[in-house]
């Protein structure tokens, strides 16, 4: 479906001004008015990770100079997704580029444009584990969250100079609207803030500590907070973590799709029926907590399915009032690593009719 996401209908703003699924200090911008008045009208909206950054085997260089109209998703369905998604892993160590060497200055770039273009914007962060010098996924201890947080060895490295640094990056888009979606997947044990490393008290101060710093110490009032764990969990283990309906606009849900011995047929299946399992009790969360919901991360590494789209992802999610879904990276130096169809593949055709559905959106450039 071809829509812009431009304008804030009359809707989208009485909803947003009776306070819909707003967290009572968070956000003063109209993107929960937007994505309120897309679920109000039934259309889920599309997302794709680093979409402007690089795609199947090929990568902005000269960032500055490129204007970021490349784009994969707009190679086969000639619209942009109407939500990109960055990772700001790395900005934390003051580095470059994020984890996946891509400029930091590129990032800035692409999410403004995206926004000044119309379109959704969404950070991710998988960021180094302070402790051991490892990566996001290095669960070597189960002490991390402990020495982040208050009276904790790691408190003011984590304040002083990861969370500052983080700060000082999200203040540099000059307002810009932000679905941030910090300590995802969290209801797993392979990220260090992951439910076997951590308790569920810590994960809530780690998040809390995270949501206070950004918003009331450096008033930075552009972010919605999504809550993003994984699929695989009880509903109970879901919500075992909740943060506080007072700090988060978003409940989210990562989920994707892997081929078994048995094939992408029956994978198709298993992958349908726990997404549906998971966005059912999701849906009857965000109702009782007054909140929108998402599928904040999917999809099948490499499309092997040539219909994956229209008859698995979609199938699955039509029914549920989920404001957007976005798939994961393509990434351009790993040739099967890719969760959006690119120009010439097998799927694109499949993809490409995704993009014309009715209740689909996109983004027209
Ligand atoms: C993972 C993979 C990794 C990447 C990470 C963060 O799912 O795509 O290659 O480094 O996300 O983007």
């Amino acid at each position: 479906m071809k829509v812009t996401l431009k304008l804030i209908d009359f809707l989208a703003f009485c909803l947003f001004l009776a306070g819909c699924a707003s967290a009572p200090d968070a956000p003063e911008v109209g993107l929960l008015g937007i994505l309120s008045a897309h679920v109000e009208k039934g259309e889920i909206l599309y997302g794709h990770q680093d979409d402007l950054s690089y795609g199947h085997t090929w990568k902005v260089e000269d960032w500055a100079s490129d204007s970021l109209t490349r784009s994969d998703v707009k190679a086969v369905t000639g619209m942009y997704p109407a939500v990109m998604g960055f990772d700001l892993g790395g900005i934390e160590m003051g580095d470059k580029a994020n984890l996946d060497s891509v400029d930091f200055g590129l990032i800035r770039k692409a999410a403004m444009l995206h926004a000044e273009r119309g379109g959704i914007v969404t950070f991710s962060w998988h960021l180094r584990n302070p402790l051991t010098g490892g990566d996001a996924w290095d669960v070597s201890s189960d002490q991390v969250v402990k020495n982040v947080l208050e009276g904790g060895e790691l408190h003011s490295l984590f304040m002083d100079t990861w969370l500052k640094r983080l700060g000082d990056f999200l203040e540099s888009l000059e307002g810009t609207p932000v679905i941030f979606r910090p300590w995802h997947e969290n209801s797993g044990s392979w990220f260090w803030w992951g439910k076997d490393l951590c308790t569920a008290q810590e994960y809530k101060d780690l998040f809390r500590t995270t949501w206070t710093y950004l918003t009331e110490t450096r008033g930075i009032k552009n972010l919605l907070w999504c809550y993003s764990p994984n699929s695989g969990v009880s509903a109970d283990v879901y919500m075992d973590r909740w943060p506080g309906d007072d700090i988060v606009d978003l409940m989210g849900v990562d989920h994707y799709e892997n081929v078994g011995p048995d094939g992408f047929g029956p994978s198709g299946e298993r992958f349908a029926a726990e997404l549906k399992r998971c966005l059912t009790f999701v849906e009857g969360f965000a109702k009782e907590h007054g909140k929108l919901m998402c599928l904040s991360e999917t999809g099948l590494e490499g499309l092997p399915d040539p219909a994956w789209w229209t008859g698995v992802l979609y199938p699955a999610i039509k029914d549920f009032p989920i404001a957007y879904v976005l798939t994961w990276r393509n990434a351009w130096d790993r040739p099967g690593h890719f969760y959006a169809a690119w120009d010439g593949f097998e799927n694109a055709p499949d993809f490409r009719a995704f993009s014309e559905l009715d209740d689909i959106v996109f983004l027209k450039p």
